[in-house]
């Protein structure tokens, strides 16, 4: 088992996040030392990889850029539909080498609890999603499953025939679901609420409630375009307030600095 990210390394990048991410991972996840695949969307952040490798991951880093991630698929046609990459970033796991099972796990998280579970989680565990009382998805932002040729084939032939992917690459993963779960039912291992906590939560459910959330969550995921780290400096959205959400990402931010022998070690770029 080892652990695979995707790093967009633009303007409003996640450095911060996958910091905070590894430190929580080692302190309140106890994850034995892993190899960690950053796969990064253009020039690697200074200061990332030292900081995860720092914690105890063996960080192997690819240099893809949004386009090769692209290319390595295939159907030249595809490319106008791309938008900075969104519709792979989550399917980069199809890039890793086969025979091993790889967890995908997006850097806006925070890992609250132990989650050394995740080790023994089969191919094709997802947390699921309910999108109205009765139809559910797989959400993306955390999964454990391993290179499949049939879904990137599959990928490669549904891209040139869709203008727009609502969610991007859980768009795909869902179909493929869908289409393949008739025929094997047992394809998903569905996860339960603890690997799928959300920050928007913290709005949605009473305190009590929000806080037996927390309480229990292995992964609270920091959805949305705006992220704890950006406080102060995000121009083009004013986004809702998580005031619980984003003062346990700080406090938990902090502690990775003191981890890591100083706050200054990390260069903002
Ligand atoms: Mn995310």
């Amino acid at each position: 088992m080892e652990l695979v990210s995707y790093m967009y390394s633009g303007e409003w990048h996640y450095g911060p996040g996958m910091i905070a991410l590894a430190y929580s991972l080692k302190e309140m996840g106890h994850l034995p030392n892993m190899t960690w695949n950053i796969i990064w969307s253009g020039d690697p952040v200074p200061g990332v990889t030292d900081a995860v490798s720092r914690f105890g991951f063996h960080v192997v880093e690819r240099a893809v850029s949004e386009f090769d991630i692209y290319q390595s698929f295939g159907k030249e046609s595809a490319k106008k539909h791309l938008k900075r990459g969104e519709v792979w970033n989550k399917l980069a796991y199809l890039l890793m080498p086969e025979g091993k099972r790889y967890a995908f796990i997006d850097v806006d998280i925070l890992c609250l609890n132990d989650a050394t579970e995740m080790l023994s989680l089969p191919h094709f565990s997802f947390p699921q999603v309910f999108i109205d009382k009765k139809v559910k998805r797989v959400s993306t932002h955390f999964y454990v499953a391993s290179p499949i040729q049939e879904l990137y084939d599959e990928v490669d032939a549904l891209l040139p025939t869709r203008k727009s992917w609502p969610l991007h690459d859980e768009t795909l993963l869902n179909e493929y679901i869908k289409r393949h779960q008739e025929d094997s039912p047992d394809l998903l291992n569905g996860l339960d609420s603890r690997w799928d906590t959300n920050k928007r939560w913290e709005r949605k459910f009473n305190k009590d409630v929000w806080r037996q959330h927390l309480e229990e969550a292995v992964l609270l995921h920091y959805s949305g375009l705006y992220k704890p780290w950006f406080d102060g400096t995000w121009k083009y959205v004013s986004e809702e307030d998580y005031p619980e959400s984003h003062a346990l990402w700080h406090e938990i931010a902090a502690e990775a600095a003191r981890g890591r022998g100083g706050v200054n070690d990390y260069q903002e770029t």
